[in-house]
């Protein structure tokens, strides 16, 4: 294929409830969407960056200024792309994975539509629904909590992720499993808001007989959750540290993780996340998907992903409706505690044009 223009527009949704976790709070969501045009056709992908640099060193806006100035130019100069020849052809850029990331989304849902396959084909799933979980945001008070958890459970939900930081850790967890008991899936995800100097509060989570606790410490410690996996019963997992197949590897052999949250944008796509997931199968490690409160664009893919053997946890890939009164494809809606993933060529799901151009609050073609 041959890429003619790349469109990036910038849209704003707002979520229904305020998201709050250890490193801030979010309201909107401000999302970077990149549509390649090919001599074959169109594709769409994600961008998962937030639009502020808290979760990780990439934001939105640096996303857009990548891909215009660092990765469009790579791309218009290849006389063919495929979506697997995206992130050989962006080597030379260190770093910006999720930039990186969504521009392969797009090519690869161009090449499969041009081909009429599924991405969750292309990948290699092997089920045509995922189990879904929710990642519950931290609360004002432990009756709000109970009442959003509850509402979950009612909807349907199969496990509960509560985020944690410290002075919010064992209260809200022995206050989940007083009111919905012990069968209940239960984990919790700390975004890096713990040092060695706090960890004995996370030992404290030991009696509660939760899935994981997922990234105590920073990006970088894979030594200090090593020597904390050692010191508990709860199995630790990392998302922030993952960055490529190599880290979870390499993580894994060294005792810092025993299960892996996969996100495509955080490790630079989804042919690379598929790596992690073949690395972590063999090397006996579970995985999960992550999520980064995409839209309907990035959940079709996301689906397509949780639908490989590895993932055998439920993971943070929700209903539409968990995020935004109106999502911008069809609504992923659950069924029994779970969702379809998407069958059709590509993503699988189509944007609504009307709606997006509604939400939408900046837009440029960048041509070659
Ligand atoms: O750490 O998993 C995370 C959302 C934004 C950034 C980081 C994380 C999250 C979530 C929500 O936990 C996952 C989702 O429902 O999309
Ligand atoms: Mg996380």
């Amino acid at each position: 294929m041959k890429i003619q223009a790349i469109e990036l527009r910038r849209i704003g949704v707002p979520l229904v409830r305020p998201f709050r976790t250890s490193f801030g709070t979010q309201t909107d969501r401000d999302v970077l969407l990149v549509t390649v045009m090919t001599d074959a056709g169109t594709g769409i992908g994600e961008c998962v960056a937030l639009a502020d640099p808290v979760y990780s060193s990439e934001y939105v806006a640096a996303a857009q200024v990548v891909i215009t100035d660092h990765l469009a130019p790579r791309l218009f100069a290849l006389d063919d792309v495929s979506g697997r020849g995206v992130q050989p052809a962006l080597g030379g850029v260190i770093g910006h994975r999720m930039a990186k990331a969504a521009v392969e989304a797009a090519v690869l849902d161009a090449e499969l539509r041009a081909y009429g396959v599924s991405l969750a084909r292309y990948l290699g799933a092997v089920r045509d629904r995922v189990e879904c979980g929710v990642s519950v945001g931290i609360a004002a008070t432990l009756d709000a909590l109970l009442e959003e958890v509850g509402g979950y459970l009612e909807q349907g939900y199969r496990r509960i992720k509560l985020k944690i930081e410290p002075g919010w850790d064992w209260e809200p967890v022995h206050a989940v499993r007083e009111a919905f008991g012990d069968d209940l899936l239960l984990q919790v995800d700390a975004n890096t808001a713990y040092d060695a100097a706090s960890a004995p509060r996370l030992r404290r989570l030991d009696e509660f007989n939760l899935l994981l606790i997922e990234q105590p410490f920073v990006e970088e410690d894979i030594a200090g959750h090593a020597a904390l996996a050692a010191t508990m019963s709860t199995p630790i997992c990392l998302d922030e540290s993952v960055v490529s197949a190599a880290v979870a590897a390499d993580a894994i052999n060294r005792g810092a993780c025993s299960i892996v949250n996969i996100k495509a944008g955080r490790v630079g796509g989804y042919i690379e996340a598929v790596r992690i997931h073949d690395v972590c199968a063999a090397l006996g490690a579970p995985v999960w998907c992550g999520g980064m409160l995409e839209t309907g664009v990035g959940r079709a893919a996301n689906l397509a992903l949780a639908a490989l053997p590895n993932f055998k946890l439920p993971g943070d890939t929700s209903a539409s409706d968990r995020y935004f009164a109106e999502d911008i494809t069809e609504p992923f809606v659950l069924e029994d505690g779970c969702l379809p993933v998407p069958q059709g060529p590509g993503i699988g799901v189509d944007v609504r044009r009307d709606l997006v151009e509604r939400l939408t609050t900046g837009v440029v073609l960048l041509r070659p």
